[in-house]
Parts: C-alpha cells; structure tokens; sequence
C-alpha cells in the first residue's frame, strides 16, 4: 500500500499556507509544551473577525490561569470549521470537536473524566456559536448548568448561523436581515418579540458566575475569563462578536460596533453570582441606536427614504429597556 497518502494532525507553519507545503523536519506539532498563544496564527476566520479575536483572548486568558492545565470543547460552527480544516489545527492546546449541539454535554463528560482520574487541577472550557448555543444546544447547556457542572461555557455570539450562511438564530436581534429573515414586507428582518435572552436564562438558573463582554474590552474579557476560572461549578459567559461577513460591516469596524453595542445600551456588559447582577459596565459616552445599526447592512433597510423609522424606535426602546434595567448610566445606581 505504497500509494496510501500518510496523513498526521499537525498545527499551520506560515501565515498564508498549511503545515503541509513545509518539510516534515520543520513542522510544528500541537502538543508544544512551550506554547504561548492557545490559536496560532493561519486559520481561515474572514479578516475582522470577532469570534477568532474573543476566542484567542478568552482562551488564552483561561490558558493562564489554570496554568495550561486546560481542555477545550468546541460546537460546530465558524471557530471549530475556521481552525481546523483536515488535517491541520490551529490549537495549541488539548481540543475537541464535539457535535453542534452538545458541547456542554461533552464538556460535562470530560469534567467528569478528570474528577475520576485523579485530576482535579485540569480545567475544561466549553464554546460555541449563539446558534449552538442558544438553539440546538440549549437543553444540554441548561443540563450542565443544573447540576453546576465543573465547566466555563464561552458563547461567541455573533447573533446568527454565520458558518451556514446567515440563517437566523434565537440572538438575531429585530430587524435584522438574515438569509431567512428577508429584507421584506412591511416589517423586515428578524421579528420583535422572539429570540432568547441566554446572559438571563443562565442567571436564572443561580449558577455561580454569569458574564457578558465585548471584544471591544479584551482586558474586561480577560478578567471575567481569569475569574472564572477562579471559580468552581458551572459558569457562562456570552460575549458580542460582530460578524463582517454576516452584519455587513467592513472588517475595520469591529471593534468599534462591539464598542457602540455597549455604548447604545443594546448589549448590557454585566457580571452576576447565583442569579444577581453583582456589576456592570457604564456606559461612558451614550449613543443613538442609529450610530450602531447604520454601518451594518444587515440594518440597510431601516435607513433612507424608504426606511422603518417606526422600527428604529422600537429598537432604541430596547437600548433604553437594558440601560434602566441594568442601571447603565454613570450616574445610576447597579441594578
Ligand atoms: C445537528 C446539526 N444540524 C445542523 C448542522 C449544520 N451546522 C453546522 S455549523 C451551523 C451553524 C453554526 O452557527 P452558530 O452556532 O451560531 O456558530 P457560528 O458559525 O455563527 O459561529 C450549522 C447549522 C450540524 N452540524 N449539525
Ligand atoms: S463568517 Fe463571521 S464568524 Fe465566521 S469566520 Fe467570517 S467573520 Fe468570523
């Protein structure tokens, strides 16, 4: 069987090519101790992507702080297909694919496993995309959160099935354009009224630690991240990644939108233990919902002279919901 192609699971070597154009001698392989970064460079995430951006911070902070005593648990979805095309990885770490739907089972299972063996030391990080998340693995994040499973749960939530192609998930925001929320009829986009609050639905469970963050404060990130794994049981924490490709919005503006997400109030930054908001993030600068929604295309349809004012009133009362309810403004007290 001279003629059967040998094939190994084997990190990127350059930026622009797989491991695969470099000589064997030469390659790197995923299980370097000396490891710096839990995503190496070379994956196939679209330029400006939020989702590699939190992932790499979050990750690497959880890297730190339980000492690269870490396993990781991914759903399907963009960071899994984006990191690891077959036969390469971009992970410097102990990684698994679970399926799309059962990433906190898997994550539970693997807690488990290192209870059993006598590990206590090694951490497991689930994660995944607000459609695994949110939707098709909802029943088992809700499982693991019940039985306070030993596990961090990082959602990537970049408000659709972006790796499927846009379709519309359960974080769509109203009125949005998704391949399956149509940018027609008299109200366009994603509905009002549907969809799933999961920051709300995790802290209803009591469960010890509950955050959000942006990628537009990686150090905040970081410090949830290192925070939570301070902590034992189950923990969930979901943070804003804007999508270029899925928000049409250009790749420089990244950061900014996550930015302007908190700053409109339409993504409240916050931290809770067993079900109580202990701390949020104020708003320092307060901005229209409009500064927000106008450099995404997905929110094209709201502007111009055929536009949906009506419906950019609607949004900016959900901006103004979350800034009473959380208590966002400088001058306010937490909620
Ligand atoms: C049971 C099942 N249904 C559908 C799919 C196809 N699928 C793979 S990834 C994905 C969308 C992932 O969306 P999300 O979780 O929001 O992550 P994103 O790609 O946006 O980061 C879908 C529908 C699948 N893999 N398994
Ligand atoms: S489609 Fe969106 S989430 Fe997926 S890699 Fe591109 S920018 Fe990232």
């Amino acid at each position: 069987m001279s003629d059967v192609q040998k094939l190994k699971f084997y990190q990127k070597g350059t930026l622009t090519v797989g491991n695969r154009l470099v000589d064997e001698a030469e390659r790197n392989v995923q299980a370097s101790r000396a490891r710096s970064n839990a995503i190496t460079s070379g994956h196939r995430a679209c330029q400006g992507c939020g989702e590699a951006l939190g992932a790499r911070y979050a990750i690497d902070a959880a890297m730190r702080a339980t000492g690269g005593q870490l396993i990781a648990v991914n759903a399907t979805g963009c960071l899994e297909v984006f990191t690891t095309p077959y036969p390469e990885t971009s992970w410097q770490m102990p990684w698994m694919h679970s399926l799309f739907g059962n990433a906190a089972a898997v994550a539970t299972g693997v807690a488990a496993a290192m209870r059993v063996t006598n590990r206590p030391g090694v951490r497991v990080v689930a994660q995944g995309g607000d459609g695994g998340t949110t939707d098709i693995g909802f029943g088992c994040l809700s499982g693991m959160f019940e039985r306070n499973d030993d596990v961090l749960y990082i959602c990537y939530d970049n408000e659709a099935y972006m790796n499927t192609g846009v379709q519309r998930s359960s974080a769509t925001p109203p009125g949005a354009r998704t391949a399956t929320t149509m940018a027609v009829g008299p109200q366009p986009g994603a509905d009002f009224g549907k969809g799933k609050n999961l920051p709300r639905l995790a802290m209803a469970h009591e469960i010890p630690y509950v955050a959000t963050a942006t990628v537009d404060d990686l150090h905040d990130l970081e410090a949830k991240v290192e925070h939570a794994m301070t902590l034992h049981g189950a923990r969930y924490l979901h943070v804003l990644v804007p999508c270029p490709l899925g928000w049409g919005s250009a790749s420089h503006d990244t950061i900014r939108l996550a930015r302007l997400a908190r700053e409109t109030g339409i993504f409240p930054v916050f931290e809770a233990e067993h079900g109580e908001v202990t701390r949020v993030t104020k708003i320092r600068h307060r901005q229209p919902v409009e500064e927000y929604l106008r450099p995404q295309r997905r929110f094209a349809h709201l502007f111009g002279p055929k536009g949906h004012t009506e419906m950019l009133v609607r949004i900016q009362a959900e901006a103004d919901k979350n800034i009473r309810r959380y208590g966002l403004l400088q001058d306010e007290v937490t909620a």
